[in-house]
């Protein structure tokens, strides 16, 4: 539970409170100039994979769940190769999100890295371009990466910076409230997401779009994304282990 819902800045301690899901989200501000902005939504568009794992979300990249979780291991390991010579593109037509948040987190002390397994990299960093409303879920491998080394993390969060705000920016919303199995009677059949009941009672925190910026959340706690139109964000997610590591995974 939160101790309070005001969003944090980014810090070492208040790292380890959103881990602990004692705080609802931290901001990092200016993240990247408008320039870098630009460039790295022109790239995005304009060389990535488009997939639709969901209705609400076209994604540019690849995902952990629908490439590996609904495939294989392999067969996302494989994809990642060659994602991720995709990506050097993109970030040589703009800038490298990826290495900038690796530093911040290095010189607070905090091991980021992208996430590898047996030698093998994970991809990390997907551009998200959401139209409609993205339903109450949650993102935590524990939940369904049995044989995954993310499945045996001990938290997972995820980061967004936001690029584009679209026609409708959509807030994100996000409930004081941590998956837990037993929640699972909520979940509509044959889908990610889960019915209304599941947040009963619990006022969503509204985080509004703040175009440059990065949020980073506890994506096992649940949470959804407002009506939006064009909204294009650029983020991963980042597992947590036991001796402090934190992985970088899309
Ligand atoms: O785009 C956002 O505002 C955050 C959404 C998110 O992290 C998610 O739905 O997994």
């Amino acid at each position: 539970m939160w101790i309070d819902r005001e969003i944090r800045d980014f810090s070492h301690g208040h790292l380890e409170l959103l881990v602990q899901n004692l705080i609802p989200a931290i901001k990092i501000p200016l993240f990247a100039s408008q320039a870098e902005l630009r460039n790295l939504k022109n790239a995005l568009l304009t060389e990535s994979v488009r997939g639709n794992s969901v209705p609400e979300v076209t994604r540019l990249g690849i995902s952990q769940y629908q490439h590996g979780v609904l495939k294989s291991k392999q067969d996302y390991l494989k994809l990642a190769i060659q994602s991720r010579e995709v990506q050097k593109v993109i970030f040589a037509a703009s800038f490298d999100p990826l290495n900038r948040l690796i530093q911040l987190f290095n010189e607070q002390g905090v091991d980021l890295d992208i996430m590898a397994e047996e030698g093998q990299q994970y991809f990390a960093g997907c551009g998200k371009v959401r139209n409609g409303f993205s339903p109450i879920h949650v993102d935590y491998a524990p939940q369904d990466s049995d044989g995954w080394e993310i499945g045996a993390a001990s938290a997972q969060l995820a980061w967004n910076l936001y690029l584009d705000p679209g026609s409708k920016a959509g807030e994100l919303m996000l409930w004081d409230k941590c998956w837990s199995p037993e929640d699972d009677i909520y979940q509509v059949d044959d889908n990610y997401y889960y019915e209304a009941e599941v947040v009963a009672g619990i006022d969503p925190l509204m985080v509004p779009v703040e175009v440059g910026s990065v949020f980073l959340i506890n994506s096992r706690n649940f949470h959804a994304v407002n009506e939006a139109e064009n909204r294009l964000a650029f983020g991963s997610f980042i597992s947590v282990f036991g001796d402090g590591r934190m992985r970088l995974f899309s």
